[in-house]
């Protein structure tokens, strides 16, 4: 069985409700479920799924839904067809903002609620101490607000999950390295000192959604409020390398778990900032996006593992697989097992980890001096809770 056993002295949990990968977002939409199945198929071809407690979540109801979110806008999503035309003329957008980006498809509301329910599952387990380290790579979806859709998220799964931690544990550090700005998670827990959240992404404010989070966005600017200081952003530019993406991440994360000591830490592992990425624009390698999951597991913390953005499907579905075998401590091979269902999927690349390919590469806009620069600017807000 490649040599894959339980980890020793704790529990993986894995959480995966097979439903969710049948959805479609429509024709030449880059979020594709999809990828879900291909990842599990990885999983299962290594044998890893003998090592982890596997569940097959419920979806959330209603009512879970709407401790975070405001009630008309789950009535909203439990009633939607694909053929009510939501569009309102005075204010020129769809209903909250389900559109573009956030299309109402057959079978969303069931969709939303098969993740939202995985995360809770997943949270649920970790406070039970059924588990120390629970995945949930359907969910991360870490845009949706409170009121409205946004960036192919509707329902903030991060949220529910984070509130239901919040329940047993006095501070959870949120992490999020999907090239993407965590804004939703972080609007949310602007203004408590319970949550800090931790963002790693591209950022240009004009060009790169959502165009938050700049390094300068830490919290309420009144330092009377407790949530001051709590939010970190890490702003990167176009095609940062493994070395520094690793040493840049261990240097923030580092102090931020020192100083901050949270009981229970949320990894969204948004396979975006992987290089070949169809809507990223880093160089990240799977070793090296996988090597933050391992650094965060060093701590000995309860974690909560989470997927989120990654649009090129075969490298989401190698990345999360690995990243997987470290969450058990199991050492793969890094060629696919020749059994792994749809392996031709994968072309000549055959391997975990495939070579980035130099038409794939961006030119790297982070200089030493400019990543040096950020880690101080993170440096500086923690210096502010230390009291
Ligand atoms: O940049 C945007 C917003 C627009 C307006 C809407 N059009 C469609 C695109 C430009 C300004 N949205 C981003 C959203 C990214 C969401 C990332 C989510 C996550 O990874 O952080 C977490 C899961 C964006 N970038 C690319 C696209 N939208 C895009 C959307 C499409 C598309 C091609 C690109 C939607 C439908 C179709 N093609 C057919
Ligand atoms: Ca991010
Ligand atoms: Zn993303």
């Amino acid at each position: 069985n490649n040599g894959i056993r339980r980890p020793k002295g704790y529990v993986v949990s894995y959480h995966a409700n097979p439903d969710m990968e049948k959805m479609h977002f429509g024709p030449k939409h880059p979020m594709k479920p999809w990828r879900l199945t291909l990842t599990n198929k990885i999983v299962l071809a290594y044998g890893m799924h003998e090592a982890m407690d596997l569940y097959i979540p419920r979806a959330a109801t209603p009512q879970e839904l709407k401790e975070f979110h405001r009630e008309d806008y789950i009535d909203f999503l439990q009633r939607v067809t694909p053929a009510d035309n939501t569009w309102d003329p005075e204010s020129r957008t769809y209903a909250y903002n389900t559109a573009d980006d956030c299309p109402i498809f057959d079978g969303l509301y069931n969709y939303c609620s098969l993740y939202a329910g995985a995360s809770l599952d997943a949270a649920r387990k970790l406070t039970n101490h059924q588990s120390q380290i629970a995945i949930n790579w359907s969910g991360g979806l870490h845009h949706a607000k409170k009121t409205e859709a946004s960036g192919f998220c509707y329902i903030n799964d991060i949220v529910l999950a984070i509130l239901q931690l919040l329940l047993h544990h006095p501070r959870v550090l949120y992490i999020d390295i999907d090239v993407h700005h965590g804004d939703g998670v972080e609007q949310a827990f602007w203004s408590t000192d319970r949550v800090m959240t931790l963002s790693f992404h591209k950022y240009d404010r004009a060009e790169f959604f959502p165009g938050t989070g700049a390094l300068d966005d830490t919290g309420p600017l009144n330092n009377a409020s407790p949530g001051a200081h709590h939010s970190l952003n890490v702003p990167l530019h176009d095609g940062i390398e493994d070395d520094q993406y690793i040493k840049l991440f261990q240097d923030i994360v580092r102090p931020c778990v020192r100083t901050y000591q949270p009981t229970v830490i949320v990894l969204q592992c948004g396979a975006d900032s992987l290089g070949g990425d169809r809507l990223g624009c880093f160089n990240v390698n799977i070793k090296a996006h996988g090597a933050c999951v391992a650094f965060v597991k060093k701590f000995n913390l309860p974690m909560l593992v989470l997927g989120g953005g990654g649009y090129t499907a075969r490298n989401v579905a190698k990345a999360w697989a690995y990243e997987t075998s470290l969450c058990i401590g199991a050492e793969v091979h890094p060629n696919l097992p020749v059994h792994t269902p749809y392996l031709e999927h994968f072309g000549n690349e055959k391997t975990l980890f495939p070579k980035l390919d130099s038409t794939e590469r961006y030119a790297n806009k982070n200089s030493r001096v400019y990543l040096e620069s950020v880690v101080m600017g993170i440096m500086e807000q923690l210096r502010y809770l230390q009291g």
